[in-house]
């Protein structure tokens, strides 16, 4: 059966929410990412801040140095949030194949939704409601598989909207540049380019085996997904493969401390999810970036599924002390995950801890959060970051809700 699946992107998404609350900013080159003396990246650019060359990711003193007269907000990510969950709310009206796949896209499987219209009118009624309810802008790309339409979304913007059919899906791809396939950085397109592959057509023509060879299992993705062979079906939250926090500092830090009680703060963001979501956890994953941007995980598993707090913390804070100890570059980025995820079932005792007292401990401490916010209530180790919480918008750890499903 011929799969209709949208994917769906906010253009310019924290900037844009700034816009819907502040009209004067509308039309207008806005930043979002902080003061242009600080020392952090552009997390947002408007298309029209996009237009003197500043992209995400560029530190704030070069976009300063491409356009002084734009606007740069620090930035308030409870707002994003709430955005992104009305965005959300929208979208599953309209199929219950929903997968979010961060706080600004998501995939809808509309396969069987003919009676409601053609994709083309959904994706049409979608764009409506989003801009009418949110004020927002939305890109979306329709094909018969996730990679294809998440690159039609991104290729039609801002505003865009794309249908691929599925018999032009190759002749769609074929002229881009290979930096357009999701997984594909800067290393991967170099590596490519030296193999003289510079778009996905011709990437599509290597040999499967020559991937192979070459990348590994990420060689036969990209050769699959080059060549429009993509089956991943669409997940929706409730099966959510794992869960994890991260955060950019706003300064590289080889603060030992400040690390650990960030450290902290995300296993109990990550903590309070699984419990959530009545699940334990058998993984438990560390992930640093660094100054120079080199991204390292590190991962252990343990025999019995946990969720609690305390135990996520023991098992990351002792990756963190090990790669610490291997290596001192400040870092720019931390983040914990927890996979290999089962449904609730009494934790046994775990790395000393008397699993009880933490059952109490964590429920007590959730009830509270859920009633009051997450902040209300802050334990020993993250008072360090009290400060950081007080200057800035409360939520100012941006966190990634999910580094993979
Ligand atoms: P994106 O969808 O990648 O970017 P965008 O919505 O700002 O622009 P567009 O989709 O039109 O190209 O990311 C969504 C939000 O995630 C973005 O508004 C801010 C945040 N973000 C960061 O905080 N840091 C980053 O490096 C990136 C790329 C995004
Ligand atoms: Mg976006």
């Amino acid at each position: 059966m011929n799969r209709r699946i949208l994917h769906i992107d906010l253009d310019a998404f924290f900037v844009s929410v700034e816009q819907a609350l502040a009209p004067k900013l509308r039309g207008k080159p806005v930043i979002v990412g902080g003061r242009p003396d600080h020392r952090g990246v552009v997390a947002s650019a408007s298309y029209e801040a996009r237009v003197f060359g500043i992209r995400a990711g560029m530190s704030l003193a070069q976009a300063y140095r491409l356009c002084p007269q734009a606007f740069f907000l620090q930035g308030s990510f409870s707002a994003y949030r709430e955005a992104s969950e009305k965005f959300m709310t929208i979208l599953a009206d309209f199929s219950p194949g929903l997968e979010p796949g961060g706080l600004d896209e998501a995939y809808l499987d509309i396969t069987g939704c003919e009676l409601f219209g053609t994709p083309f009118e959904l994706a049409s009624t979608i764009k409506s409601r989003i801009k009418k309810e949110l004020e927002l802008i939305a890109s979306v790309g329709i094909a018969s598989c996730k990679v294809v339409a998440k690159i039609a979304s991104d290729f039609g913007k801002p505003d865009g909207l794309i249908e691929v059919a599925e018999g032009e899906q190759k002749d769609f791809l074929a002229p881009l540049p290979v930096a357009s396939l999701p997984g594909v950085g800067k290393k991967t397109e170099e590596s490519l380019k030296a193999m003289g592959i510079k778009t996905i057509g011709q990437l599509a023509g290597l040999p499967l085996e020559m991937m192979k060879n070459r990348f590994g299992s990420f060689g036969l993705m990209l050769h699959h997904h080059a060549n429009c062979i993509d089956n991943r079906q669409i997940e929706s939250p409730g099966r959510a493969k794992s869960i994890s926090r991260e955060t950019t500092f706003a300064e590289d830090t080889s603060d030992r401390t400040f690390l650990q009680s960030m450290l902290h703060y995300l296993c109990e963001r990550v903590g309070a999810e699984l419990r959530q979501e009545t699940k334990n956890a058998r993984t438990i994953t560390l992930k640093l970036r660094y100054s120079d941007f080199v991204t390292i995980t590190r991962s252990f598993s343990t025999k019995t599924a946990v969720d609690a707090d305390e135990v996520i913390f023991a098992g990351a804070v002792k990756l963190l002390e090990r790669t610490l100890a291997a290596n001192r570059k400040p870092v720019r980025l931390i983040g914990v995950g927890v996979s290999n995820l089962v449904t609730y079932g009494k934790q046994l005792n775990m790395l000393d801890f008397n699993p009880r007292r933490l059952e109490h401990l964590d429920k007590a401490i959730d009830r509270i959060r859920n009633k009051y916010g997450f902040t209300a209530i802050q334990t020993g180790r993250t008072l360090l970051l009290k400060d950081i919480f007080d200057r800035h918008d409360r939520d100012y750890v941006l966190e990634t809700p999910s580094l993979s499903r």
